[in-house]
């Protein structure tokens, strides 16, 4: 990879994409973002990932969930509306659940899926109809990658679409090993970005994000304490809330990675690598966001 252009994302770079915020602005200026996540045993992905969304700037977040989690997330949640989705006897989202979630999205400015959704083929044709049908920027993380079995359907959107995997997840989109794929980040994050026409968001240490135009960026923050449960689902949070606030996929994917590594680093005033947790980096946006104010 000695050879690609890269461009390291430094503090100067991510206050230069952070979205001003209009004084005179409303909870609809700075977008309606809808996240479509969660099943039984995993309604903290849903927390995680609708609560970083709100927490990182969005007007306005609603979270879609199978039905039967719904009175459990209003618990959970405050600020975050919720939807109950039609679910089948697994508690998983059913295929009834498109009518909704079409319905949702026009009313939408941004979507994110798949944090702790589960895997089904249920699911599977959900998350191929959506990216056929969904006409705003679409987010896909976690079960929503794993489901992807036509890649196909991701070069055909006409919006833009941030794919935010593991190393474990890419290993199952691209068919390539985990081995393969981290001795190789960059390279491997490039050709697929531009292959599949995504924003590309290969994560863990020195994240790595292209662009469908063949841009790439590493991440230059974070820290081990954030290889902890949930710390991808804050991530996909964070970058759902900036699209949401007008920022393009590409520039959000950049910002997002950059204020979550920020807000990880910083949280170690208060906490260490071993006690850091998911729910931390969502409070310490604060302070991420005033660093780069
Ligand atoms: P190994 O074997 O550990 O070395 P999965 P998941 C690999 C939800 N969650 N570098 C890893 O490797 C998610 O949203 C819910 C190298 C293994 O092979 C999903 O919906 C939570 N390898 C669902 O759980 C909190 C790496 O990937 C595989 C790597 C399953 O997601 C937790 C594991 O990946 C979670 O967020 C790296 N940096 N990172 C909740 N509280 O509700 C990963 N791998 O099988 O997709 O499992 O990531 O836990
Ligand atoms: P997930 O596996 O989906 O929960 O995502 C884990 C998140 O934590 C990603 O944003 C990773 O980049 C980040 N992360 C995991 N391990 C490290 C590490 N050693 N250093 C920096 N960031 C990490
Ligand atoms: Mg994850």
């Amino acid at each position: 990879s000695e050879h690609i252009n890269k461009e390291l994302i430094t503090p100067n770079l991510a206050q230069q994409l952070l979205p001003r915020r209009n004084c005179f602005g409303h909870k609809g200026t700075f977008g309606h973002a809808v996240v479509i996540a969660g099943s039984k045993g995993m309604t903290g992905a849903a927390k995680l990932s609708g609560l970083a969304t709100l927490k990182s700037g969005a007007g306005i977040v609603t979270l879609g969930m199978p039905e039967s989690l719904n009175s459990i997330l209003e618990t959970k949640l405050t600020e975050v509306m919720t939807v109950p989705l039609t679910e089948n006897r697994e508690c998983c989202l059913s295929l009834n659940s498109l009518t909704k979630i079409m319905e949702l999205s026009k009313a939408a400015d941004v979507m994110a899926v798949g944090p702790g959704l589960s895997q089904s083929e249920e699911i599977s044709y959900i998350i191929h109809d959506m990216l056929n049908k969904i006409e705003i920027p679409l987010v896909i993380d976690a079960d929503g990658l794993n489901v992807i079995e036509d890649l196909g359907i991701l070069t055909n959107r006409s919006k833009p679409t941030v794919l935010t995997p593991h190393p474990g997840e890419m290993a199952r989109l691209t068919g390539k090993s985990i081995d393969e794929i981290q001795a190789n980040r960059v390279q491997v994050t490039l050709q697929t970005a531009q292959d599949l026409n995504v924003t590309l968001v290969l994560k863990g240490a020195a994240t790595v994000v292209a662009t469908a135009k063949g841009r790439v960026y590493i991440n230059s923050n974070g820290n081990s304490g954030m290889a902890t449960a949930g710390s991808g689902d804050v991530l996909t949070g964070i970058i759902t809330g900036l699209i949401a606030q007008g920022l393009s996929a590409d520039q959000a994917a950049t910002l997002g990675v950059f204020l979550h590594g920020l807000t990880g680093d910083l949280k170690l005033e208060e906490e260490t690598t071993y006690t850091l947790l998911a729910g931390d980096l969502i409070k310490g946006l604060s302070n991420a966001f005033k660093y780069l104010e």
